[in-house]
C-alpha cells in the first residue's frame, strides 16, 4: 500500500534536552492540526529536523524511537548546517527576497553549497522510508531543491509542494544567482501550491522566463509531464479557537486580565520576531494615534506579543533593539501611574492566554509589510464570538484577498493606518458584527481541514491528468512492436516533421540545422525506408539542409514537394500570393512596435516570429496581432495559426496532410510512421491510413495513437528501429 509522507523543515515539535533526557512536546500549530488528520493515519509519517543538534549516537537513537511513536523521523542537521543552510541561505537569502527586503539579501556561496547540502540530507531520509509510488509533500522554502532531487530518484513518486510564504515578482528572483536550479528543484513536483493567486501568477512567469517552461491555465508543460500549480489559502483550525474564547479557563483569564487594565479599549498585535510583520512601523502609528488625539490617552492601550525567533541572524536582532527603544521610548513619554500605552511581550504565550487576549481585545491590528497568509487576523476573527471587534489588516498579507470584509490598511500609509484605527475605535457596534459575521462565515467553512483536503484532492486530479496523458507513451511493448514491423517491412515509409521532432528549437531558427548525429541517422533510415522530411520551413533551408540525402521533402506545409529522384521542387499548391501585401504591412507595423520580432515570408504563407521578444512583452503583441489578423483573414478566406513562438497566416486548404496523402498516391506502403509536435502535424496524423504508426512529442492532447517525451527521444525511437 501506498503512503503519504510530509515533510517540512521542522518537525511540529519542541524537543529539549533535560536532566540528561529528551523531551519532546508536540506542536498544536495550525500547520500540524491541519495534517494531523494524514501523517497520523496507517503507515504515513512526517520527516523533519527536530530542532536541536544532536551529535552523539545513542542520543540520535533514542530520538529516532521516541519520534517513531509520535509518526515522526527525524533528519539530523550539524551546528554548521544550522548556520548556513537555515539561518544563512533560508533566512538571510530566500526569507528577504521572497518578503520584497532585498537589501538584507545575502548572497553567500557557501550558504548555496549548504542549502543543496541539507536538501540532500532531506532527500536521503526521505528514501530511507519511501516507496515508489508513495505521494510525498513537502513543505516551504527551506526545501525547494527537494522536489526535483526525489523526482530523479522516485520518477513515479506522486510529489507535492506547498509554499507559506510569498512568491516575489521575477524582478526579484531574477537577483539571486541560483534561481535557475531553485525553480527547476521545485518543478519536480507534480502539484505547486501557494496561498494566493498573485504568487502563483509570480512563481509562472519566473519559470516561464527563467527556466523556459511554457504553461497554460495553471499547467506548466515540463518535458515529460504536466504540472499543476494552483492557489490554496490556507485556513486555521476554526472551532478550536471558537471553542477555547469561550471555554471557562479563557474567560476567567480575561477577568484578570480586565481588572488590571479597566474598561479601556484595547488593540492587539501579535507576530514573531520578524521585519516583515511591520512591528516599528505599527508602533510608529500608534505613537502617531496617541500625539493626534490626546482626548485617548488613558482610553486606549495596546498589547504586543513577539514571539522570539531567528535571534542569531543579525538583523532579526537590530529588529529586536529597536523595538525595545521605540517602546521604551513611548511608555516613558506617556505613561501615567494608571495608564501604560504598550503592554509589550518579547515571549510566547500558552495557547488559553492567548486565545484571552483575542477575546478581550477591541481592534486586532494585523499591519505586515509582507506576509505570505497570516494566520493571527484569522484566529482573532474565530475567537470574536460575541462578533463584536474589529479587524484592521494589511493588504500586503495574504489574508487580505480572502478576508474583504476587515478594514483594509496600506501599511505603508501611516496616517491611512491612525485614521483606520481612529475610526475602528467609533465603530457601531451593528457594523462591527455585521463585518465580523461574514468574516468568520468564510473563515468556518475555509478551515485549515478542508484546505489540506482541497489540496490532496488537487494531487490526485493531477495525476489522473498526468495519466491520461501518459496513457499514449511509447512504452516498451509498443516499441518492440513496432521494431518488429520495421525489419519485416518491404515498403516502409516514415513521415517525419522537423523543428521540435529531429530537433529542439533556437532563438534563431536559422541556427537548427541538423548536426551530424542526425545527418548519419537520416541516412541510414533512408537506405531502408521512404524517409520524407515534411516541415513548415522553406523550401530552400530544407533543400540545403538534406542535400545529397536520400529524402523526399515537403515543405511549407504542403506547398513544394522534391522526391529524392528528382533534382527539382514540384509546385504542390496554386498558390494566389495578392493577400500578402495587406498582410504584410500589418505585420509590419507590428514588428516597429515590438524589439526582437520578425517576420518569415514563405511562398504560401507569412509568419510573425517572436522567440526573441522580451518575455510577457511578446505574448502580449502576439495576441493583439491574433485578433487583428483574424480579423483581416476572414476577407481573403485565410487561417491564422499559432505556433511555437510564431503566428502564421496562410491559405487553409494548403496542410501538410493533404501534401502527405498525394505522395502516398499509388503506393502500397506497409509501414508507416508519422511523429511531429505541434497542431500542423495533426493534419498529417489524421491523414495517415489505418494501422499506421502516429507520434506526437510533448504531452498535448493529440489524434496520434501516442505521445513521445522530447525529440532526444525521437532520435532514439528511430535509432532502435535501425538495430
Ligand atoms: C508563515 C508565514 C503564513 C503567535 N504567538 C503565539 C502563538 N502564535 C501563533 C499564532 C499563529 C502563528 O503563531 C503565527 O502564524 P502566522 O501565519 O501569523 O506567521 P508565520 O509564523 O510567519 O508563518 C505566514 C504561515 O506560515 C502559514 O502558512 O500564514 O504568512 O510567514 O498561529 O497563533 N501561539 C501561542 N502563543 C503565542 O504567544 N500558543
Amino acid at each position: 500500500m501506498s503512503k503519504t509522507i510530509i515533510v517540512s523543515n521542522r518537525l511540529p515539535i519542541s524537543l529539549r534536552h533535560r536532566n540528561g533526557k529528551f523531551e519532546f512536546k508536540p506542536s498544536a500549530g495550525g500547520l500540524a492540526t491541519g495534517l494531523g488528520s494524514i501523517y497520523k493515519e496507517g503507515e504515513n509519517i512526517w520527516i523533519g529536523w527536530p530542532g536541536n543538534t544532536v551529535d552523539d549516537p545513542e542520543q540520535r537513537a533514542e530520538i529516532i524511537l521516541e519520534l517513531h511513536d509520535l509518526k515522526m523521523a527525524p533528519v539530523f542537521l550539524s551546528k554548521a548546517d544550522v548556520e548556513e543552510f537555515y539561518e544563512g541561505f533560508s533566512n538571510e537569502t530566500l526569507w528577504p527576497a521572497f518578503h520584497y527586503f532585498t537589501q538584507y539579501m545575502v548572497y553567500n556561496p557557501d550558504h548555496w553549497e549548504a542549502y543543496k547540502r541539507v536538501n540532500r540530507k532531506f532527500c536521503d531520509a526521505i528514501l530511507k522510508k519511501a516507496g515508489p509510488d508513495d505521494t510525498i509533500w513537502v513543505h516551504d522554502y527551506q526545501l525547494l531543491l527537494l522536489p526535483q532531487m526525489l523526482r530523479e530518484a522516485l520518477p513515479n513518486a506522486t510529489i507535492a509542494f506547498f509554499q507559506h510564504i510569498p512568491f516575489p515578482s521575477y524582478e526579484i528572483i531574477r537577483m539571486i544567482p541560483w534561481r535557475k536550479e531553485l525553480l527547476e528543484g521545485i518543478c519536480g513536483a507534480d502539484l505547486i501550491g501557494f496561498h494566493t493567486y498573485d504568487d502563483m501568477r509570480h512563481f509562472l512567469s519566473a519559470v516561464g522566463r527563467i527556466t523556459g517552461l511554457s504553461n497554460e491555465s495553471g499547467y506548466i508543460q515540463a518535458e515529460n509531464r504536466i504540472i499543476n500549480v494552483d492557489s490554496f489559502p490556507m485556513g486555521i483550525d476554526y472551532d478550536k479557537f471558537a471553542k477555547q474564547a469561550k471555554s471557562r479557563k479563557t474567560q476567567n483569564i480575561v477577568k484578570e486580565f480586565r481588572k488590571q487594565v479597566g474598561d479601556q479599549k484595547m488593540l492587539l498585535t501579535i507576530d514573531r520576531l520578524d521585519y516583515s510583520k511591520g512591528i516599528p512601523q505599527r508602533i510608529e502609528v500608534f505613537d502617531q494615534l496617541l500625539k493626534q488625539h490626546k482626548e485617548l490617552h488613558g482610553k486606549v492601550s495596546m498589547i504586543m506579543v513577539v514571539v522570539p525567533s531567528r535571534d542569531k541572524v543579525q538583523s532579526y536582532k537590530e529588529l529586536k533593539e529597536e523595538i525595545d527603544t521605540l517602546v521604551g521610548r513611548i511608555n516613558s513619554e506617556y505613561s501615567t501611574l494608571n495608564w501604560v500605552p504598550i503592554h509589550y511581550f518579547y515571549r510566547s504565550f500558552p495557547f488559553e492566554e492567548l486565545s484571552a487576549f483575542y477575546s478581550m481585545s477591541d481592534i486586532a491590528l494585523v499591519t505586515p509589510l509582507r506576509d505570505g497568509m497570516n494566520l493571527v487576523c484569522k484566529e482573532f476573527v474565530a475567537s470574536k464570538t460575541d462578533q463584536t471587534g474589529v479587524l484592521i489588516l494589511s493588504e500586503m498579507a495574504g489574508a487580505s484577498k480572502e478576508l474583504q470584509d476587515a478594514v483594509l490598511v496600506n501599511p505603508n500609509d501611516r496616517q491611512g493606518v491612525v485614521d483606520a484605527i481612529f475610526t475602528a475605535l467609533s465603530m457601531p457596534e451593528a457594523e462591527q458584527k455585521a463585518r465580523i459575521a461574514s468574516l468568520q462565515q468564510s473563515l468556518k467553512t475555509y478551515d485549515v481541514f478542508q484546505w489540506v483536503k482541497v489540496f490532496m484532492d488537487r494531487v490526485d486530479h493531477v495525476k489522473t491528468k498526468q495519466a491520461e496523458l501518459n496513457s499514449k507513451d511509447v512504452d516498451l511493448k509498443i516499441m518492440s512492436e513496432m521494431q518488429a514491423q520495421f525489419a519485416g517491412a518491404q515498403s516502409p515509409v516514415l513521415f517525419l516533421d522537423y523543428d521540435g521532432t529531429l530537433t529542439g528549437f533556437t532563438a534563431n531558427p536559422q541556427d537548427a540545422k541538423p548536426d551530424t548525429e542526425l545527418k548519419e541517422l537520416v541516412k541510414k533510415l533512408s537506405e531502408k525506408a521512404q524517409v520524407v522530411i515534411i516541415s513548415g520551413r522553406d523550401k530552400d533551408t530544407l533543400g540545403t539542409w538534406f542535400k545529397g540525402q536520400k529524402v523526399d521533402m515537403i515543405a511549407e506545409h504542403g506547398v513544394w514537394v522534391k522526391t529524392r529522384d528528382h533534382q527539382d521542387w514540384e509546385l504542390y499548391a496554386e498558390v494566389d500570393s495578392s493577400w500578402k501585401e495587406d498582410i504584410r504591412n500589418i505585420m509590419e507595423y507590428y514588428v516597429l512596435r515590438t524589439p526582437g520580432a520578425f517576420i518569415e515570408e514563405k511562398h504560401h504563407s507569412l509568419v510573425w516570429h517572436y522567440r526573441k521578444v522580451e518575455s510577457g512583452l511578446g505574448d502580449l503583441r502576439m495576441r493583439e496581432l491574433f485578433s487583428h489578423l483574424k480579423y483581416m483573414a476572414r476577407g481573403h478566406n485565410l487561417q491564422v495559426l499559432e505556433g511555437n513562438m510564431v503566428l502564421e497566416i496562410k491559405r487553409p486548404d494548403i496542410n501538410k496532410g493533404r501534401a502527405a496523402t498525394a505522395l502516398m498516391k499509388g503506393h502500397e506502403y506497409d509501414f508507416v510512421l508519422a511523429i511531429g509536435d505541434d497542431w500542423t502535424d495533426e493534419d498529417t496524423f489524421k491523414a495517415m491510413p489505418k494501422n499506421s504508426f502516429t507520434i506526437r512529442v510533448g504531452y498535448a492532447y493529440t489524434a496520434a495513437n501516442y505521445n513521445i517525451k522530447s525529440f532526444r527521444q525521437v532520435r532514439n525511437l528511430l535509432a532502435k528501429l535501425l538495430s
